[in-house]
């Protein structure tokens, strides 16, 4: 029997398994038209990855407003009723394409499977996504420290398995989170464009096009 290198492929969750990387958007989009700073999709794409306070703090820096902590928390804390608001009806119908099959095929092949979202949201995604069950561990992001482009929730997870860092491979749609799994010494699949995720080791459109044979090594 072949013998695999790997034994656990640690996903991120927004953009790559559902496209909650969107409704992340329009709900920080809502929150810097009301505090006057401009955003775009190429703003947003420096927010992938990073947790809510951090990317508040980069939106606001933007504004070129002072804020007190108080404000911050009161805007971080309707950013996320808004993004709560856009993700309630979330179905499996939601799951982006490949990513089910990706995930089956992953535990078919005897590989464990970990998440390693930094968000709050993410036990509540998984849920309502209909693949809960399909995680040996879910890290917990209310435990994690330094948001992506630290490694800390990749190492975390892989922990978490019970396993190596080298036994692991990470998947990631972000630059932060990329970066991330490489800072953890992991192979990074990136999922997204080339273009933009330079420093993935290989990088797929979506989870339709994951081959897992592709990725293991001999
Ligand atoms: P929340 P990931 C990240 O999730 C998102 O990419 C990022 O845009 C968001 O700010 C962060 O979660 C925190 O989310 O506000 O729900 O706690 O990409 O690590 O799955
Ligand atoms: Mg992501």
């Amino acid at each position: 029997m072949r013998k695999y290198a790997y034994r656990a492929v640690i996903f991120d969750l927004d953009g790559v398994l559902t496209d909650t990387a969107h409704y992340h958007y329009l709900a920080w989009k809502k929150l810097a038209d009301s505090v006057g700073a401009s955003f775009d999709a190429a703003f947003n794409e420096q927010l992938k990855g990073v947790d809510r306070m951090g990317s508040l703090n980069l939106i606001l820096q933007a504004s070129g407003k002072e804020f007190s902590e108080a404000d911050k928390l009161a805007l971080a804390h309707r950013k996320n009723l808004d993004y709560q608001d856009l993700i309630s009806a979330l179905s499996p119908a939601d799951l982006l394409p490949g990513a089910a099959a990706a995930l089956q095929s992953i535990r078919a092949a005897g590989l464990k499977t970990a998440l390693a979202s930094v968000s709050k949201n993410a036990q509540a995604v998984i849920e309502r996504l209909g693949i809960a069950d399909q995680f040996e561990f879910v890290v917990d992001a209310a435990n994690i420290r330094n948001s992506k482009p630290d490694p800390e929730i990749f190492l975390a997870a892989a922990a978490g398995l019970g396993l190596q860092v080298q036994d692991c491979f990470g998947v990631e749609d972000s630059i932060a989170g990329i970066r991330a799994i490489k800072s953890a010494g992991m192979f990074a699949l990136g999922v997204g464009s080339p273009a933009v995720l330079t420093e993935a080791d290989v990088v797929i459109a979506g989870l339709d096009q994951f081959s897992l044979p592709d990725y293991l090594k001999e």
